[in-house]
């Protein structure tokens, strides 16, 4: 029995597919039929209803919207959101899906205008229906479509009478044979997403236009060439006149038109308008002239190399699902170009048209991507793969043919990508030819077969900097067949996905970044991902939170994973945005070992006369002096710069004195227009100039109290060594700590790992450490010294830690301690931190004030520590934690040198760091962390509405911790910011102020 949404068939009853120009941009009627529709939700594809039946009595729904978030984010009329990343949440049976299929009945009116033209053609046009549809008018079933993230057009010509109404029926199944080749790793969510229209085609109109607009770098001239085409009703080439007015450009559709032009680039977004006319239709377009090239290996754009600094962008709102507006386009626009991402990948389909727009005006270079994965298949080692289906060939190619119809004119889209994960076979080949046929001009990505066979870049997701720094090379290992390997390592190389952001992280973005520069065949590429997924809904108590897989009571799903992008849900940038930012940066300002910066202008096309270098010498948050370099840097080139010799540096004090650099963009001309706010920073960096002065040795007592104890200054410590109370306030709990709330990318093994950190660290045991004193003493200088052990269960493993308290002074203020700590044992693989633990019993401790000099403002780790910059900062405890959309470690500033905490009650605690020596290496000041609840706590959390502030202040003053990696999806953390057990020693002085 086949059923219709069972059938692998290509769209029936539709108008053949063509270019979606911006809306407004045509002089042919156009109405919207979105808003409320009727609706009603069945739970088999099978209705039973009657497609001439209005629906007047139905529920109402709105178009575009998914139906599982119609009540979002208190209530689910409809069913709920689901989340699997690979496989199916079906049995994989193709073509078949389970009878227990969503389906929805969408009921509206379509009535045209009075004023609707009398002659021409009229079609019904959506944007976007996830995922099965049929269109009915007046119970006449006029087409069936599928293509969720593509365009279906039907000709109503003929249907509709002037002044009457008609009954518009759409249905909408949740499962269909496409699920199959839709298994993107995003919420399954269905229903009339993108908007609907009504659409008059006059007569003798522009159904399509193809617009050309190359551009030569020797000569700068722009090509043109505009071919127009009818497409709806009758096929056939249309002749149109064709004007630049800007160019004093006039000729017909089909010549060439030449001038000289400004360049379209994602830098210099320049276009012109094009205006197409018949006698009955006039089209204007604004276009772009920009060649895409592939020369000896390396991605050209107008003539230049050009290095893709990218994200890949779901379509996302956290109330919405992928029914998203124009405003959350923009917004996503936006924070690209501000955050210096000048690349996006539309994983993994054609995103709403009018994104495309967006990226055209304000410069961002688009990979387009076709609505195609099969992924679930992968689990089953590819058996049965429709991308390996010659019964799939029409439906794939019929895909890929809607993408490059609809976008083709998009100056920004310089790359087509055949799909995502879909493994390979026959149809890769298949489509890669139609989209060859169609566009001849953009090279072709896909990143599923390793032997580039059709494509015409090598592309790859998640290889670690080792590999790509071979492929940068040349020397790749040899890809399992000759033939392919050798045309293979002629292409340029882009990673279409790295660095997954999953919660804290990702790091090593430098590295890739540094690769990427340093070798002509890398073009770059995109993290993954923009945006974590979350879903607004509320819990019993009605509080708002972020949901991901399972909050949704879903039997199958794959949880956090859905979580993994550099914005949080509500498009607040995480510090992985602002390390990105950094990384990115278009004019970097890095330090070199001899004292100087070196400043580096890496637009391909722009000079930098639209940036000031400014500089401050400065301690902490005061400037001592300030002024500006003087230096316009061509594209592609570098300079040294030196502070100035005459510049008068102060003795050290309290804080260090750093000279920084920001590469500042105040003024936006027209091209910036709308993106740049005064004072956006393109890049900076800086130089410790003056280190903080050395604390003077501790030079007071130690003193025994009545019950048997210690007092050393601000510290209360019982008879066997333990702090009882700091600067006034009990002591929670004061030890040596190895463990961290596991991050993302702690919890899972990377490329190449056996086990995850988090498993090597509750394997040594320091989930559970805890503490024996062997020794207490006091000192002849006055110091009591205190010898323990710190260890987990279950194993030898553990820390043999010195404490040595001593007064800095003679007054009771002040404090020094110094911690000496050995490891002992089998030495684990790495630990996640080395440091003391200390937490403090403060009723608001959320509330506590903290300044602190070291690097800020965001949170660093050892390989995400780029947008770090030394200074002095503030927060409060709240603002210092990242609340990550599933809780984790998060807030560590570095370079500490000193902090004051401010409690509530107007007390505080001054801590002063002195050097610390981890290993050989000997560092500026400590790690520091603050939290209100505990690691165990954040631990235990699934959301962070979930944490709740315990009365304590939890503190960790760290030597030194494990950076934060990639693992989730890729590489773990880099050699160089691994975290070894390893001799530390601490060097502290607590002040109550
Ligand atoms: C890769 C997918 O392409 C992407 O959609 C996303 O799922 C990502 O993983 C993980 O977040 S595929 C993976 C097997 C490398």
């Amino acid at each position: 029995m086949t059923l219709a949404h069972e059938s692998v068939a290509t769209p029936d009853g539709v108008v053949p597919p063509r270019f979606r120009p911006p809306a407004g941009s045509g002089d042919a009627p156009v109405v919207s039929l979105d808003g409320e529709w009727r609706f009603r939700l069945f739970p088999r594809a099978d209705t039973g209803v009657d497609r001439a039946d209005p629906g007047t009595d139905w529920d109402r729904l709105a178009v575009p919207g998914h139906w599982q978030l119609a009540g979002a984010p208190h209530t689910w009329p409809y069913g709920t959101p689901a989340y699997t990343n690979v496989v199916f949440p079906f049995p994989v049976d193709p073509p078949h899906v389970p009878d227990e299929n969503p389906t929805g009945e969408y009921r509206t009116t379509v009535r045209l205008p009075a004023d609707w033209p009398a002659d021409g053609r009229t079609v019904l046009r959506f944007e976007g229906v996830d995922s099965w549809f049929q269109v009915a008018l007046d119970g006449e079933l006029l087409a069936t479509s599928h293509g969720s993230r593509l365009p279906t057009e039907v000709d109503l010509t003929g249907h509709l009478r002037p002044g009457a109404d008609h009954v518009l029926a759409v249905r909408v199944t949740q499962w269909s044979a496409l699920s199959y080749v839709e298994d993107q790793d995003q919420w399954w969510l269905s229903g009339i997403f993108r908007g609907v229209s009504l659409e008059h085609r006059p007569d003798g109109g522009l159904d399509d236009v193809r617009v050309h607009a190359a551009y030569d770098h020797t000569s700068g001239t722009g090509t043109l060439r505009v071919d127009a085409a009818a497409v709806v009703g009758a096929e056939g080439v249309v002749d149109a006149r064709v004007t630049v007015p800007e160019l004093g450009l006039e000729g017909r559709s089909g010549e060439e038109l030449t001038a000289l032009v400004e360049p379209w680039s994602a830098e210099r977004p320049r276009l012109y308008d094009v205006v197409v006319a018949t006698d009955t239709e006039t089209v204007t377009l604004a276009a772009g002239f920009r060649t895409v090239a592939i020369e000896d290996g390396v991605f050209l754009v107008n003539g230049r190399p050009v290095k893709l600094r990218g994200v890949n962008r779901h379509e996302f709102d956290p109330l919405r699902g992928r029914a998203v507006t124009p405003e959350r386009m923009l917004e996503d626009v936006l924070l690209m170009k501000r955050h210096h991402v000048n690349a996006v990948r539309t994983s993994h389909y054609p995103p709403h048209p009018r994104f495309l727009d967006l990226c055209d005006r304000y410069g961002l270079y688009v990979v387009d991507e076709n609505d195609l994965e099969t992924h679930g298949f992968e689990v089953d080692g590819w058996v049965a793969n429709p991308t390996d289906d010659p019964a799939w060939t029409d439906v794939l190619v019929d895909r890929v043919t809607r993408m490059v119809r609809r976008d083709a004119h998009h100056p920004s889209v310089i790359m087509w990508s055949l799909g995502n994960e879909a493994g390979t076979g026959q149809n890769v080949a298949r489509m890669a030819q139609a989209v060859r046929e169609l566009d001849p001009t953009r090279p072709i990505h896909y990143e599923g077969d390793w032997s580039s066979e059709h494509v015409d870049v090598y592309s790859r997701m998640y290889a670690p900097t080792e590999e790509v720094e071979l492929i940068g090379q040349g020397i790749e290992p040899p890809f399992e067949r000759a033939d392919a390997d050798g045309r293979r390592r002629g292409l340029p190389f882009v990673q279409c996905e790295y660095a997954h952001a999953m919660g804290n992280g990702p790091g090593g973005l430098s590295e890739y970044d540094a690769l990427f520069d340093r070798y002509p065949r890398l073009m770059g590429g995109f993290v993954w991902e923009w945006i974590d997924h979350g879903l607004t809904r509320t819990d019993d108590a009605g509080r708002e939170f972020a949901a991901y897989g399972g909050d949704f009571g879903e039997a199958l799903h794959d949880g956090t994973f859905i979580a993994d992008g550099l914005l949080l849900p509500d498009r607040t940038p995480s510090p992985g945005l602002v390390e990105l930012a950094a990384v990115y940066a278009p004019v970097r300002v890095d330090a070199r070992d001899d004292g100087s910066l070196l400043v580096r202008n890496r637009y391909a096309f722009r000079d930098t006369g639209h940036v000031e270098l400014r500089w401050t010498l400065h301690r902490g948050a005061d400037e001592l002096a300030a002024g500006a370099l003087d230096l316009v840097l061509e594209p592609g080139t570098e300079a040294v710069v030196r502070p100035p010799a005459d510049l008068m540096l102060p003795d050290p004090g309290p804080e260090p004195v750093w000279w920084t650099v920001r590469a500042v963009q105040d003024k936006a001309d027209a091209l910036d227009e709308g993106w740049v706010e005064p004072g956006l920073v393109l890049g900076a960096g800086q130089l410790l100039l003056v280190d903080r002065a050395p604390l003077a040795a501790p030079s007071g007592r130690v003193t025994a109290t009545d019950e048997g104890g210690f007092r050393a200054g601000p510290a209360l410590l019982g008879a066997r060594g333990e702090l009882l109370e700091l600067a006034g306030r009990t002591v929670h709990a004061f030890r040596v700590d190895a463990w961290r709330a596991p991050t993302d990318n702690d919890r899972r093994p990377g490329r190449g790992q056996g086990q995850s950190d988090e498993q090597t660290w509750y394997r040594a045991g320091l989930t559970l450490l805890g503490e024996r004193v062997s020794g207490v003493e006091t000192l002849p200088d006055g110091a009591l010294q205190v010898a323990s052990r710190v260890s987990g269960p279950a194993v030898r493993t553990g820390f043999d830690v010195r404490t040595r308290w001593q007064p800095s002074g003679a007054g009771d203020d002040a404090v020094d301690l110094v911690v000496d700590v050995r490891p002992e044992g089998p030495a684990p693989e790495n630990v996640a931190r080395l440091g003391l633990l200390l937490a403090l019993d403060v009723p608001e401790a959320a509330g506590t004030g903290v300044r602190w000099a070291g690097l800020g403002p965001e949170e660093s780790y050892a390989d995400s520590t780029r947008a770090a910059l030394g200074g002095a900062w503030q927060h409060t405890v709240t603002d210092w934690q990242t609340p990550y959309t599933h809780p984790q470690e998060n807030g560590a500033r570095r370079g500490v040198t000193s902090a004051v905490l401010t409690f509530a009650d107007g007390s505080g605690l001054r801590i002063d760091a002195g050097d610390t020596t981890v290993g050989a290496s000997t560092r500026q000041g400590i790690e520091l962390s603050l939290r209100p609840w505990s690691d165990q706590a954040l631990d235990r959390a699934a959301h962070p509405h979930e944490l709740v502030p315990d009365g304590r202040l939890w503190l960790h003053l760290d030597a030194a911790q494990h950076g934060v990696g990639s693992a989730a999806c890729g590489p773990g953390v880099l050699p160089d910011a691994r975290l070894r057990a390893t001799p530390f020693r601490l060097r502290l002085r607590f002040t109550a102020v």
